[in-house]
């Protein structure tokens, strides 16, 4: 056989065998569903995005992203993720509560430190997050692949707040979890649960005088423009979740199991850089944007008012987990004492 001819032969079995391959690459390529709260260019969406580039990037999987209100609220979402129509979702505690009593946990007022760095670490290195978690997600169809901070939550109101008689007679509207309703009434105001698509329009109504968000929604959504008051309390951080329909996780290949959980990974360490002054960016553009908006930034003095109501709410955290969340709440404290100790 002469040289071009064997060349010929090699070039038409190599075609053959590329296209092969390729061919079994695209049957075992999958479309995944990820479905999250938020709208474009907010912190669920950054970590999906980040979440599908590295998918995209290490396997012939594709990930189609839906954004808030592309397939419904956030009950929605997890019903659907449920049911496995949609193989991830990211849903907030704040709405997880009624199917995870535990996950409310995040609602103790006071219990999370304010300094960003603690917190992280926290999230990095914390037994209750990293594996207590995953074990209540799991008894509920779900592989949990991540739990994130998005941002300290900030109060907006119709009027500066500064002490918990102030919040008298204000209904706040808080995410549908029984105990951010305590906290609230702790606080001393008349809390209103809605789900986020009633908000502004209810602020806008003059139905609620208030809500609780991290500093990046309040710009993004437009909270300011018909809440103009912000009260920096140091109650809390708003605090996320990513996971996946357990059965669809429990199919997949060790490959993809691990593709998955280095892409949960990967978008994780993406968003704690992403976060990292967003809040202070997005109050720059919202008092840039607004001559209305007051900033009020509680002294400790003014704290230590609102932290005295915080053992009540961790009383009713108790009484709606029972011993099981007690325990999960007691390594909760041991973790974050470890971190703050560091
Ligand atoms: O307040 C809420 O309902 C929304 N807040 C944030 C920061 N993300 C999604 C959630 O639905």
């Amino acid at each position: 056989m002469s040289n071009i001819s064997k060349f010929k032969k090699l070039a038409g079995f190599s075609a053959f065998a590329f296209a092969a391959m390729t061919a079994a690459n695209s049957v075992n390529a999958a479309n995944w569903r990820y479905a999250h709260e938020e709208y474009e260019g907010d912190v669920q969406d950054v970590f999906a995005y980040d979440f599908k580039e590295y998918i995209e990037d290490n396997s012939d999987h594709t990930v189609q992203v839906y954004r808030f209100g592309e397939l419904g609220e956030s009950d929605d979402i997890m019903e659907q993720t449920q049911a496995g129509i949609l193989n991830f979702v990211n849903q907030s505690p704040g709405f997880t509560g009624s199917l995870i009593p535990e996950a409310q946990i995040f609602f103790i007022p006071y219990l999370m430190p304010t300094d960003m760095d603690t917190v992280i670490k926290f999230f990095r290195e914390s037994k209750a997050i990293n594996e207590d978690f995953p074990e209540l997600y799991a008894q509920n169809g779900l592989e949990l692949l991540k739990m994130y901070p998005e941002g300290e939550m900030v109060v907006t109101v119709d009027e500066p707040v500064t002490k918990p008689e102030d919040f008298d007679n204000k209904k706040i509207r808080v995410m549908t979890n029984p105990l951010l309703s305590e906290t609230y009434a702790a606080f001393g105001a008349t809390p209103t649960p809605l789900p986020w698509g009633e908000v502004y329009g209810a602020l806008q109504t003059n139905m609620i005088q208030g809500q609780e968000n991290p500093i990046f929604w309040i710009e993004s959504g437009g909270l300011y423009e018909v809440s103009p008051n912000l009260v920096f309390t140091s109650h809390g951080w708003f605090t996320t979740a990513m996971m996946a329909n357990k059965n669809f996780y429990d199919g997949l290949s060790d490959e993809d199991k691990k593709l998955v959980q280095d892409a949960a990974d990967h978008a994780f360490e993406e968003i704690i850089d992403h976060i990292d002054g967003l809040a202070d960016e997005a109050l720059a553009k919202i008092q840039e944007a607004s001559d209305e908006v007051t900033v009020t930034r509680l002294n400790d003095e003014q704290i230590e008012a609102f932290k005295a109501r915080a053992p009540q709410v961790e009383d009713k955290f108790i009484e709606m987990t029972g011993e099981g969340g007690e325990e999960l709440l007691n390594q909760f404290k041991e973790d974050l004492k470890a971190v703050q100790n560091n």
